[in-house]
């Protein structure tokens, strides 16, 4: 590890005499120009970053990429280099490895599943490319092959939905059916995790839990499927707002109304989440902040800079009931 912060401390003092290098050739105006917009480091070095995201499968993926493209913007001294993955691991992998033969400064990405990242993130590790996580988790043992990662506590965010479910409604023998985010993501493994165990010794009982992969289309479908299954559904925890939104869908489609005959929890408040509980279709969410542009552009210059950047860093979510919903909704970001 000593060695590594060595060759990027010396990979940093490289590029500060590349730098000078070219500012002195350059035009005087070279430098004067958007230098308080870069890095740390006091440099105008623009900080090529290869971002491989998971998809669009949700409102908070598309708020999410908003994020990123909005803050690595050549204006603050970035170079950013977006590829979509279509939800594929084999695509990010793909998108990886093509970041790492073009030689970019830094590699960052959302891993669409938890597990298989040792072997391309060894190559980027071989090929000294800094990575670094953000919004969902590797469960790689080595720790080494990326510097940071950011976003929310999943585990924490089911936890928050379960308390909310066991307060409202325990002792009322809720049945429960939980539409689940995409197989072998940390989200969706997190999520179910919480909220299990907050709901441990309370009389509500998941009767059936599938995926629907966190899109409304496919929520949807996993719903009429439950509705079919069963008449005495009395709740749905959802792992995200747009798979509860195709729940709506689902119950209003067969004659019921969202919200009171059958209940809906879901996680994100993303725009479409929050309106739907302000009208009482949905009845509690916990946020997940998917504005994650600004912290990954302080770390990626940090890193670059041969600075020590903190390994995890835990973004805070709020939480809405209907009414805190309707206070908040106007000068909601996303
Ligand atoms: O909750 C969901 C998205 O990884 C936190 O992915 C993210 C999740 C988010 O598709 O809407």
């Amino acid at each position: 590890m000593a060695r590594k912060t060595f060759n990027r401390a010396v990979m940093a003092a490289l590029s500060a005499v590349a730098l000078t290098t070219v500012a002195a050739c350059g035009s005087g105006g070279e430098t004067g120009g958007s230098g308080d917009a870069a890095s740390g480091g006091g440099g105008d070095d623009v900080i090529t970053i290869g971002f491989s995201q998971v998809g669009a499968e949700s409102g908070w993926r598309a708020a999410n990429t908003k994020s990123i493209q909005d803050t690595l913007t050549a204006e603050n001294g970035f170079d950013l280099k977006f590829s979509d993955a279509q939800q594929k691991q084999e695509n990010q992998i793909q998108a990886i490895r093509s970041y790492i033969a073009q030689g970019v400064d830094v590699i960052a990405f959302s891993p669409v599943v938890e597990t298989g990242w040792d072997a391309v993130l060894q190559e980027a590790k071989s090929a000294d490319i800094p990575v670094i996580l953000t919004d969902r988790a590797v469960d790689s043992q080595d720790e080494t092959l990326y510097e940071s990662f950011i976003g929310s506590d999943f585990v924490l965010e089911g936890q928050r939905v379960g308390e909310w479910v066991v307060e409202q409604y325990d002792g009322e023998g809720y049945k429960i059916v939980e539409l689940q985010g995409t197989t072998g993501s940390a989200p969706a493994i997190d999520r179910k995790e919480g909220f299990e165990t907050a709901i441990e010794g309370s009389d509500l009982e998941i009767i059936d839990s599938q995926t629907g992969n966190f899109t409304r289309a496919e929520g949807k479908t996993v719903m009429e499927g439950f509705l079919n299954a069963y008449d005495d559904i009395d709740l749905v925890f959802a792992h995200n707002d747009d798979m509860g939104l195709g729940a709506i869908e689902a119950i209003e489609a067969a004659g019921m109304t969202p919200g009171e005959d059958i209940k809906i929890v879901t996680i994100d408040a993303v725009k479409d989440g929050m309106q739907a509980l302000a009208d009482g279709k949905i009845n509690y969410i916990v946020e997940c902040n998917p504005l994650l542009g600004p912290d990954l552009a302080e770390i990626a210059k940090k890193v670059m800079a041969g600075e020590e950047v903190e390994k995890r860093i835990v973004v805070e979510d709020q939480a809405f009931d209907q009414e805190g919903a309707k206070e908040a909704l106007p000068t909601r970001e996303y």
